[in-house]
């Protein structure tokens, strides 16, 4: 049987997990404003939003973390900067990341990127340190460069969820394709790994967001993995509150859109 290493991030079998990965990743003018740009803020919304977990680069764990949610490091990144086929390398080590208190560590592969190769291997020695060491290995898996046409189809996202099973994932991280059917199937091939959704730019309406939301939890997903639609938001402890409606109470949308 294989161990739930995921446990320290679930209630009642389902998660959200608030991610805070973009200033690395996408650059803080792209993404931030003057509230945002704190990684305080996004701690003290990770607690008082009922966040199962909180998602950090090792440079924030180490100076903002305050132990009051369960941590996930991420172990590899890259900025938006360079041009050509997507690669994201290691730059925290396991050990690192648990002695700051991560449960899990996050890593970013590319899949059908030319240099996939690359980080297929790196993955799989993380993946080996983590789960010696006990902690989840959580892989991000999004399909990108240029063999790749269509990253939300049903086809490739499933490719997606297939792949963290080969390599030993506890949990994929894996953007939505959209609609609950074909989630599904991305979900039957990740065959008992962890399912979560990956957020996006923010949605243009509340409500848009809770139906993807919706449409993931139905399709029999774990939970959510998300960032800007949380605390790009008017007021993110109102967006958590209706995330953890329709996550942890299984209310329709439009229900827990009702307190508004
Ligand atoms: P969002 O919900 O803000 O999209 O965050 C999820 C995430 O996976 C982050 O962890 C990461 O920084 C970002 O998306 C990567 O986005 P991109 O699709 O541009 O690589």
């Amino acid at each position: 049987m294989t161990p739930d290493r995921m446990a320290p991030f679930l209630k009642d079998g389902k998660s959200m997990l608030l991610a805070y990965d973009q200033g690395l990743e996408h650059g803080p003018s792209k993404d931030f404003d003057d509230r945002n740009i704190d990684p305080a803020f996004i701690m003290e919304t990770a607690v008082k939003g009922g966040f199962c977990g909180v998602v950090f680069q090792k440079g924030i764990a180490e100076r903002y973390y305050t132990g009051k949610v369960p941590l996930i490091v991420k172990v590899n990144g890259k900025t938006s900067l360079p041009q050509g086929e997507p690669i994201s390398k290691q730059v925290c080590s396991v050990e690192h990341a648990v002695s700051l208190g991560a449960k899990a560590v996050g890593y970013t592969i590319y899949l059908g990127s030319e240099l996939e190769a690359d980080m297929l291997k790196e993955f799989g020695a993380i993946q080996e340190e983590a789960h010696e060491r006990g902690v989840a290995a959580i892989a991000w898996i999004y399909p990108r460069g240029k063999a790749v046409q269509n990253d939300t189809s049903k086809e490739i996202v499933a490719y997606a969820a297939r792949t963290g099973l080969e390599l030993g994932a506890d949990a994929v991280k894996i953007k939505y394709t959209g609609d609950s059917a074909s989630f599904s199937w991305a979900v039957k091939s990740a065959a008992g790994v962890k399912v979560f959704m990956s957020g996006g730019p923010k949605a243009p309406t509340d409500e848009a967001f809770l139906q993807q939301v919706r449409g993931v939890m139905d399709a029999g997903a774990t939970g959510l993995a998300v960032g800007r639609n949380v605390w790009q938001h008017r007021e993110p402890l109102k967006m958590a509150e209706e995330l953890r409606k329709v996550i942890f109470q299984n209310k329709p949308v439009q229900e827990a859109l009702a307190s508004r």
